[in-house]
């Protein structure tokens, strides 16, 4: 079975241990050993649900998991979830009792088929095999029942996102495998390239609007794509901090308040939509206005983006028609309305000072730069710094709650690839999916590249189990850059807490916590620093240190 999921282009297995899910951790192994797939060993199911996540969402290829039975299978649940709601490939091989030794207590048995509910489309049991060694019927068999597990998980049938094997094993659970080949030679490589499902949808063709009034929003996920198009139509570009589109000349980075504006949101008559934008409550609401039309590009995940219930789904957008200067016009005010909302920002010392001829301006320069060198860091400060840092070969992944949100009202252009957990937005598996992420990222051509997370205090806690790695296992290189202002800050700007007492809204909501982070992840066995101040930060980024955790206090 493994040996037809490499030939079907998978090539990544995750294995967390467990008795009856035996024979296929070892027949992992040799698989690896014999060159046909990689194997990563994860010790709890959670984390290894979300390295698989970030395996598919850097490769592009499904990855299996390998559990046990019993509540391991259970622990995927979050993974599969947010796999499903974000249209991310992913395949769980869950082992389970053979039929005879279901329903009567068993031990360590519950039902597997269809625990994941709705999450998985495609579910299927295979029986235990009842003798060893595998005949030409029964090969025929899996290898089609494999190809079409991960043809469903690639989104061939429907919408990308997991599948699910359930697959007995009946006493003897495994025998000592010999002469294990690599992968088979009739090697199909499915198309893994198209996310976007296209089925029954038509390509929009759109013109650039006679009287320019047409935005492009790009969510989560949308792609490059978002960016040409903008630029084709002459509309301003909306984009997320992980739409894969926030660069270019269309950009707007301060949206949220040009949306809110009668002069540019009010304008609005026409929204291209691309990904899953989360991030705002403007864009909704700009959606949801009766006169603007939408027209939306059908993402990958399980349900459409379309807050009005009313909007084009199509499964692309070509443009045909060229600009005029009233759209070089209608994007320059809304370039320049969002550049002078962000003002001049942190710009830091005046660097024409370090060179200038004059004594006492130099001297203010160095004094500038030492003031700004102690200066607490804030969350808008944190998240450009390590915009700053990050470039194409490296990898971003950012956090739920605020610092995405941060992220997004403030960082420019620029095109890296930046990763989040948007199907659901959870806390949870955070810096499991950068592991998955950076495993995925080492082997290819930017392989010289960081994977940076940075995330809050209550997330990073959430996802320790993630520090957790095997003897055994390759380290990868990761930075944690956590913010830390203890507990769930994103609850003190809730309008409940100006009525609610202050004793409960920190008890009940933002959950103020005491951990000594740096004990933690160095009693894990990562490394640990601390930046305090601006300076601080600035040498802990470059510093190349991997498997680090980088805490900041936050100053807000
Ligand atoms: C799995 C999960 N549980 C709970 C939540 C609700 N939630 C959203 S943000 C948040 C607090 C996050 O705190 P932290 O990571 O410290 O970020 P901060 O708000 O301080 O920026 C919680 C509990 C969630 N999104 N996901
Ligand atoms: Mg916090």
């Amino acid at each position: 079975m493994l040996q037809e999921f490499a030939s079907a282009g998978v090539t990544d297995v995750v294995v967390s241990p467990g008795s009856r899910s035996q024979a296929l951790a070892l027949a992992a192994v040799a698989l690896e050993r014999a060159g046909g797939i990689t194997v990563h060993v994860r010790l709890d199911e959670r984390t290894a649900g979300f390295f698989a996540l970030g395996l598919a969402v850097e490769s592009g290829r499904p990855a299996a998991i390998v559990t046990t039975s019993g509540t391991a299978v259970a622990n995927l649940h979050p993974a599969v979830l947010e796999a499903h709601h974000s249209g991310v490939p992913m395949i769980v091989l869950s082992a389970d009792r053979p039929g005879e030794l279901r329903g009567i207590g068993s031990n360590q048995t519950t039902v597997q088929p269809g625990i994941f509910a709705s999450a998985v489309a495609f579910v299927r049991e295979v029986e235990a095999p009842t003798a060893h060694g595998v005949d030409a019927s029964t090969r025929q068999t899996l290898r089609e029942l494999v190809r079409q597990t991960v043809a469903a998980a690639a989104g061939h049938t429907g919408q990308p996102g997991p599948a699910q094997l359930d697959v007995a094993f009946r006493e003897p659970l495994s025998a000592t495998l010999t002469d294990v080949e690599g992968v088979p030679d009739d090697t199909i490589d499915l198309d893994f390239a198209r996310r976007r499902v296209h089925t029954g949808l038509p390509v929009a063709e759109l013109t650039p609007d006679d009287d320019p009034a047409t935005v492009v929003i790009a969510g989560h996920d949308a792609g490059e794509d978002a960016e040409r198009i903008a630029w084709e139509l002459g509309a301003p570009l909306l984009a997320e901090v992980s739409s894969g589109a926030r660069f270019g000349r269309n950009l707007v980075v301060a949206y949220r308040e040009l949306l809110r504006d009668p002069e540019f949101g009010g304008r609005v008559r026409r929204a291209v939509v691309l990904g899953h934008p989360t991030l705002s409550r403007e864009v909704p609401a700009l959606l949801q206005r009766a006169d603007v039309e939408v027209v939306t590009v059908r993402g990958a995940g399980a349900d459409p983006f379309d807050p009005s219930r009313a909007s084009r789904l199509v499964a692309d957008v070509r443009v045909t028609g060229r600009t005029a200067p009233s759209h070089r016009a209608w994007v320059g005010r809304w370039v320049a309305a969002s550049r002078s909302a962000l003002g001049d920002g942190d710009a830091g010392p005046d660097l024409g000072a370090k060179r200038s001829e004059d004594r006492a301006e130099r001297s203010r320069f160095l004094k500038d730069e030492v003031a700004l060198r102690r200066r607490p860091v804030d969350r808008a400060m944190l998240a450009e710094a390590v915009w700053g840092v990050t470039w194409p070969h490296d990898r971003l992944v950012l956090g739920a709650s605020q610092i995405i949100r941060v992220a997004d009202a403030h960082v420019l252009g620029k095109k890296i690839r930046v990763h989040a957990n948007r199907g659901l937005a959870g806390i949870d598996g955070t810096v499991s999916t950068a592991l998955g992420i950076a495993a995925a990222l080492e082997r290819t051509s930017a392989a010289v590249g960081t994977t940076r997370v940075l995330l809050g205090d209550l997330t990073l806690l959430h996802d320790v189990g993630a520090f957790v790695t095997g003897t055994r296992e390759p380290t990868h290189r990761v930075q944690v850059i956590v913010g830390n202002d203890d507990g769930g800050a994103i609850f003190r700007g809730l309008e409940v807490a100006e009525t609610t007492p202050p004793e409960d809204m920190a008890r009940m909501m933002t959950t103020p916590q005491h951990v000594d982070v740096e004990r933690v992840v160095t009693g894990l066995g990562w490394e640990y620093r601390r930046a305090a101040t601006w300076g601080d930060l600035e040498r802990v980024l470059t510093d190349p240190a991997e498997r680090v955790v980088i805490e900041v206090p936050l100053a807000d």
